[in-house]
């Protein structure tokens, strides 16, 4: 894994060089980055939202706004009212206009999945690569419509869109979700590189090259714009600060973090530069066509919409690509605050079921942070149908990808991923003594750091662990046992910190439906569970070490 600084290495070739007809010129032509934009002119400079200024409503025009939000959850009025082909900024950093890029650039098939997209804001999209992409590097345009149920989706648009040859339309004949939409979209694509495009998106002056440039350099790199934020309310084009990556929190929630800048510092960053990105946010991306099929492509198991970036970003981080933000490519999309399409199935539990695939598949031992935040539940295998993942688990060992832990170190080393919530010595406060476990049983011994019979790992699972035997609560009112641990088990699961309550000391078991608390005889030859006492010192527990809340 290279860690430089990922700068393109571009050599100029110089007008002198090429004037010299007896050197046959080997090294591969440059030019600089094309600044295309058809609809510069003519255009009607006075036309509601051109150059992505916000675009404005009268108060008697509110409920008219109100009533067509839901058509797509973002101001759909104004949009139908905004030319198709507006201008926007051009919002690159300014040395981005001034780089070079190969002339051979491979060509690409623009994939735009869709179910139910607002007419204008599709159209918007799909002409703002018309009008901004070289034309020898978009070999085509491929709308696959996901079953959606609106007739302008249908003949109207096959007619609009009979007039762009490049365009074409592929219809799912049932609703596959965006993950298989896309896989349809690739199938049928002719290009070297594959585009993926949300359908409500302006691809902004000079978008195309870079990214292809990146994919010229190295096929193994997977490209993805700096995505701007069209307004939902007023559709004007903002800007977004630099130095942003993708970055997912547990349990596998994507969000945008800054590049630290003792990081843009040490490689000498500037704001023109690829950023590494260890998760893209999963819309907008280039990556070779072949590439993307020697890596299984998508999961197809996953449905509808969700974690499907998680899962791409793994495994092309893990199995030798890399993922990069490409500043001098920018492209807008309408954030929303809700999905205006209907989910088949419920929507947090089509997600959460996609999450586990990724899980299962990648995240080796991590597997257990991501059940460990608030996803305990979705270990009752009889409660969730997760599919079969033999394939993918295959697919992993073919490709010889590295380790979740490897992912961790080299691409997202600022991500906290303590193994345990906590560890070390069971320390009873009531006692003054250590919790040991000595030829199968449970005790108290004299607190003792060397002794490893005192060592237990309180983790995500909520096990109070050691080895692979856990304490279990035997039953309601009577003491207390040894099980083999098993993540399945919510008898297992104590609670433990989990709140600043007065109970945050206590071991409190899951078990039982009132809160019982494991509590330490006064002799210190018994183990007890009673009702929890916040005062009693009996019940409060002390691990050496804590990792995490
Ligand atoms: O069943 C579906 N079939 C579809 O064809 C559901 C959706 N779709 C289409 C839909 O019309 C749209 O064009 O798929 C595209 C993405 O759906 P959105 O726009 O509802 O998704 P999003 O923008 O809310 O969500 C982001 O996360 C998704 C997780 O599955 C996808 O990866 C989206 O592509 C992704 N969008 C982006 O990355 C844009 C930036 C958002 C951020 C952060
Ligand atoms: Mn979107």
């Amino acid at each position: 894994m290279q860690r430089r600084s990922p700068k393109p290495i571009i050599k100029l070739q110089t007008g002198e060089d090429s004037k010299d007809n007896s050197v046959p010129a080997r090294k591969p032509g440059v030019h600089k980055v094309l600044s295309l934009d058809v609809t510069l002119n003519p255009r009607d400079a006075n036309a509601v939202g051109q150059f992505g200024q916000a675009a404005l409503f009268a108060s008697n025009e509110d409920a008219e706004v109100r009533k067509r939000w839901d058509e797509g959850h973002f101001n759909v009025y104004l949009s139908d009212k905004i030319p198709v082909d507006r201008a926007i900024p051009d919002t690159r950093p300014e040395m981005c206009a001034q780089n070079l890029v190969h002339d051979d650039l491979p060509s690409t098939s623009v994939i735009f999945c869709f179910v139910d997209e607002v007419w204008s804001t599709l159209l918007r999209s799909v002409h703002s690569v018309l009008n901004r992409s070289p034309p020898h590097l978009l070999k085509e345009i491929i709308l696959v419509d996901d079953f959606s149920t609106k007739d302008y989706l249908k003949e109207p648009l096959d007619k609009y869109m009979s007039q762009f040859p490049k365009v074409k339309i592929i219809r799912l004949k049932e609703r596959q979700g965006l993950i298989r939409a896309r896989l349809a979209g690739a199938a049928v694509a002719k290009g070297e590189v594959l585009t993926f495009l949300d359908s409500h998106i302006e691809c902004n002056v000079g978008w195309l090259e870079p990214l292809l440039e990146r994919v010229y350099l190295d096929r193994k790199k997977v490209p993805c714009p700096v995505i701007e934020v069209i307004s939902d309310k007023d559709m004007s084009y903002m800007l977004v600060d630099n130095f942003q990556r993708g970055v997912f929190k547990w349990p596998l929630v994507f969000g945008w973090s800054a590049l630290p800048e003792e990081y843009i510092k040490k490689h000498n960053m500037t704001v023109a530069d690829p950023i590494r990105c260890p998760v893209m946010a999963g819309g907008l991306f280039s990556i070779d066509k072949k590439y993307f099929y020697e890596l299984g492509a998508y999961d197809p198991g996953l449905d509808v919409w969700g974690g499907e970036n998680m899962e791409i970003s793994f495994k092309i981080w893990m199995c030798g690509g890399e993922i990069e933000i490409i500043p001098c490519s920018r492209v807008g999309h309408i954030f929303r605050g809700q999905n205006p399409y209907k989910f088949p199935k419920d929507r947090q539990k089509t997600v959460e079921r996609n999450l586990v695939r990724v899980a299962e598949v990648w995240l080796d031992e991590y597997k257990d942070l991501f059940y460990g935040h608030g996803y305990h539940h979705l270990l009752d295998r009889k409660a969730i149908d997760i599919g079969n993942l033999t394939e993918q688990i295959e697919l992993r060992k073919r490709l010889k990808c590295k380790s979740f832990k490897w992912y961790l170190e080299n691409v997202y080393p600022d991500m906290d991923a303590p193994l345990a919530k906590a560890e070390g010595l069971v320390f009873n406060r009531g006692l003054r003594k250590c919790l040991a476990l000595q030829s199968g049983s449970l005790s108290f011994e004299i607190c003792d750091l060397s002794k490893q019979s005192q060592h237990f790992n309180y983790t995500w699972m909520r096990h109070i662990r050691q080895e692979d035997l856990c304490v279990a609560p035997q039953s309601k009112d009577s003491g207390f046992g040894l099980q083999p641990c098993d993540n399945t088990k919510p008898e297992l699961r104590w609670f433990h910190k989990s709140s600043n309550s007065a109970l945050a000391e206590h071991l409190i078991t899951e078990f039982v439906s009132h809160h019982m608390c494991l509590e330490a005889g006064a002799l210190g030859d018994t183990l007890h569970l009673n009702p929890c006492v916040p005062r009693n010192i009996f019940q409060k527990w002390q691990f050496t070490h804590y990792h995490a809340q």
